[in-house]
């Protein structure tokens, strides 16, 4: 189904609560990625000291991230997991300093609950789980935490979700897996009010899966919650353009302009001013007021 622009309007969403911040979804933002892990695919290893990942918090928001998202685990294909301890001692005193100087929202990427609730205690506003709150205990921390969640789809696991990835009806599945956790996220006492959906790409996908499930966002905006769309550097990237991921960024704002015009809410990137310049002009033809002559 395509809608044009006048049937999608403005962002249907306003103000989402996090903590005592606020976001106003009538427009689109950007998540800056801050990895403090030894091995993510394109930035690992760059900012593992509390100070080079503070300075590089610093640098994200005076680029124009509304959100920072801090990950101390790598989700890529073949990744190996890290221990609780390991993961609270890379992402905590990166929270808490960044909580204790900028005026940010600060998005945790976690799947493990006593990450979620440490860093929440430390500071952070909001759960970005790749597993949908499908660990232990997730759902339940997610619900005390009273912080608003991004449930992401992913098949299998990160070290495998590579290996033949197949579905009946990409598009189908993923929203019937969303709409699922959503039900999930309610039975457990987190309200509608503080969920956002992401279709996960490059988790578990073929390109063709990835390329499908883009052209189909608009049938995930409709679920009527605000949609994350991560894309930054991916390998969908590389395979369309034949680059390597340090030369993606064109190609990485082609489709952050493509999904914020197709209903993205928040769009997490790591080139962050090059992200906010992209979506900014496509929001100016967005919201552009026509009179009814037609000038
Ligand atoms: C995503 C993510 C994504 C959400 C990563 C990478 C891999 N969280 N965490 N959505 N990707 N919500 O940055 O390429 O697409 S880690």
């Amino acid at each position: 189904m395509t809608l044009t622009p006048r049937d999608r309007g403005a962002f249907p969403f306003g103000r989402m609560q996090f903590k005592n911040k606020q976001l106003d979804l009538s427009r689109a933002h950007v998540m800056g990625i801050l990895n403090v892990t030894p091995d993510s695919f394109s930035d690992g290893g760059r900012f593992t000291t509390v100070e080079a990942a503070l300075s590089q918090a610093r640098r994200l928001v005076g680029e124009g991230a509304s959100i920072i998202d801090i990950g101390g685990e790598s989700t890529r294909p073949g990744a190996q997991p890290v221990s609780v301890q390991q993961e609270l001692a890379r992402v905590v005193p990166v929270v808490a300093g960044i909580a204790s100087e900028l005026d940010v929202i600060i998005s945790i990427d976690t799947s493990k609950a006593e990450v979620m609730r440490e860093a929440v205690t430390a500071g952070a506003h909001m759960i970005n789980d790749v597993l949908a709150l499908r660990e232990p205990n997730a759902l339940a921390t997610a619900a005390e935490l009273q912080v608003p969640v991004c449930l992401m789809h992913m098949q299998g696991e990160p070290r495998t979700m590579q290996t033949r990835p197949m579905y009946q009806d990409v598009v189908g599945d993923i929203r019937d897996f969303l709409q699922e956790r959503v039900q999930a996220c309610l039975a457990a006492g987190i309200p509608t009010s503080r969920v956002m959906l992401d279709p996960g790409f490059g988790f578990g996908k073929t390109l063709q899966h990835n390329l499908t499930l883009f052209k189909h966002l608009p049938e995930f905006s409709q679920l009527g919650y605000p949609l994350l769309v991560g894309v930054s550097r991916k390998s969908m990237i590389g395979s369309i353009l034949d680059m390597p991921v340090e030369q993606r960024l064109y190609g990485s704002l082609g489709l952050a302009s493509l999904a914020v015009w197709l209903g993205a809410s928040i769009i997490r990137a790591h080139d962050v001013a090059a992200t906010v310049q992209a979506i900014r002009t496509v929001e100016a033809v967005r919201s552009i007021q026509e009179d009814d002559n037609g000038a």
